[in-house]
């Protein structure tokens, strides 16, 4: 039996190479013939530790190609972007596209599995979508060659994918029961953790609640760590104080909440209940302030300094020890300042790239440094990124400068 994943970007392709991995016969569809042709010459067009090696391995074998148009397969699993819109609510063309690649394949009973971070719903809209265009088919369970459709939805961490693909427990809701069942045969191919099986809204939400519990419980750290400045206390400390209570457990303040998921999947869920998610949303407001606070901290230094003082950027990724710069706070706060301190000199400092991205690369004021370089040179030292390479830095190499840390590695 034949598997085609639609989509080819973090989670598709590692998908895709991790089943052909384990045997299954494996297309990967991708609109991007760049992707295409370089997954077909065994190359990963991203940064990811232990993909490339499964990959090689998995294209070497012939049991994965990748190609732009979607094949007739026995399985499909849909793994597109779901972007937000400029109100919040989430974009389904990227799924619409991929159900219009799908329809004219089916030939009954086919199974089709929708990976993407979703709001509730999209799972039947998607089926919904598929029907229309294909009106000799059905989702009937009572139809011997019924359309068995389902989420699955994915939650690995960039960084760890390669692992936690194989290990986390998964949740998948079915359209029907059959649908769900149908998905635990195929994830079980390569997935050891869990398969709980529930309904398609109940698992769209499932994933839309993990995030958000991250977002609702950075957002209490980042307001305790405003709080605590307006109250002159190490908020580092006395994170780490309370955390030693049986049942706190307080995560990390830092310069705001990055990455494709987390800093999205909450307003799903506050599109989808407006009147109810007043928690979620609040939490929302909180991380996307973060940091313009952290921006108003960097110029009142800057001010005590000289309008023409040199500041060290400490870090663009979204997070520790990744090159990953979309959506990042950090690489938000230097475009900022490159804006708003024109007589600045400012030194980002970045060691997973090589290149300043283009939204900074056009700013006189700005170039890439090495670490130490910046931190000699610097009046103002700020740490953006909790990086290995930062936190190996022993403060007293830090001199003089002004010190803004807004992930507490120097605390
Ligand atoms: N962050 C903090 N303080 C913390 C923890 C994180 O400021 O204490 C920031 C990070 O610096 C980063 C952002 O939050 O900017 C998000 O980072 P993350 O490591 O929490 O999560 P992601 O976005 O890399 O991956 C998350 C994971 N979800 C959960 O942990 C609940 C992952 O399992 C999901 O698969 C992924 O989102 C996804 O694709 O949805």
């Amino acid at each position: 039996s034949t598997v085609a994943v639609i989509g080819l970007g973090y989670i598709g392709l590692p998908t895709a190479a991790i089943l052909a991995d384990h045997g299954v016969n494996t297309i990967g569809v991708d609109v991007s013939a760049g992707t295409v042709e370089a997954v077909n010459r065994g190359e990963v067009p991203f940064v990811e530790p232990g993909l490339r090696e499964v990959l090689e391995r998995a294209v070497a074998s012939g049991q994965l190609s990748a190609q732009d148009r979607t094949p007739a397969a026995d399985a499909y699993i849909v793994a597109v972007p779901t972007p937000f819109t400029d109100t919040h609510s989430a974009d389904l063309s990227y799924i619409e596209a991929a159900a219009d690649g799908i329809a004219p394949q089916l030939r009954g009973g086919e199974l089709i599995v929708l990976e993407s971070t979703s709001p509730p719903g999209a799972t039947e809209h998607m089926a919904a979508r598929i029907l229309a265009s294909r009106p000799d088919l059905s989702t009937d369970a009572s139809r011997a060659d019924h359309l068995l459709v389902a989420h699955c939805p994915e939650r690995v961490l960039p960084g760890k994918i390669m692992e936690e693909m194989i290990t986390n427990d998964r949740i998948i809701g079915g359209i029907t029961q059959e649908a769900a069942e149908a998905a635990k045969t195929l994830y079980r191919s390569f997935c050891r953790g869990e398969i709980l099986l529930t309904g398609a809204k109940t698992a769209e939400m499932a994933k839309l609640t993990e995030n958000s519990f991250r977002d609702v419980n950075i957002a209490f750290a980042n307001e305790l760590s405003v709080i605590c400045d307006e109250l002159d206390i190490n908020v580092w400390e006395l994170i780490e104080l309370a955390n030693h209570h049986p049942r706190v457990n307080i995560l990390q303040p830092g310069p705001g909440v990055g990455g494709h998921c987390i800093a999205v999947d909450p307003w799903f869920i506050v599109d989808a209940a407006p009147q109810q998610a007043n928690l979620i949303r609040a939490a929302r407001e909180t991380n996307d302030a973060k940091p313009t606070w952290v921006l108003s901290r960097i110029e009142d230094a800057i001010a005590e300094c000289g309008q023409d003082a040199t500041v060290a950027l400490l870090g663009l990724a979204f997070k520790a020890n990744i090159d990953d710069l979309r959506e990042s706070p950090a690489l938000q706060i230097a475009e900022s300042l490159a804006l708003r301190a024109p007589q600045a000199n400012l030194l980002a400092v970045e060691p997973h790239i090589d290149q300043l991205p283009a939204s900074l690369a056009g700013a006189s004021n700005v170039r890439l440094a090495q670490t130490e370089e910046a931190i000699a040179a610097a009046d103002v030292v700020v740490l953006l990124v909790d990086h290995d390479v930062f936190k190996a830095i022993p403060a007293e190499q830090l001199g003089e400068a002004r010190l803004i840390d807004s992930r507490g590695v120097w605390r």
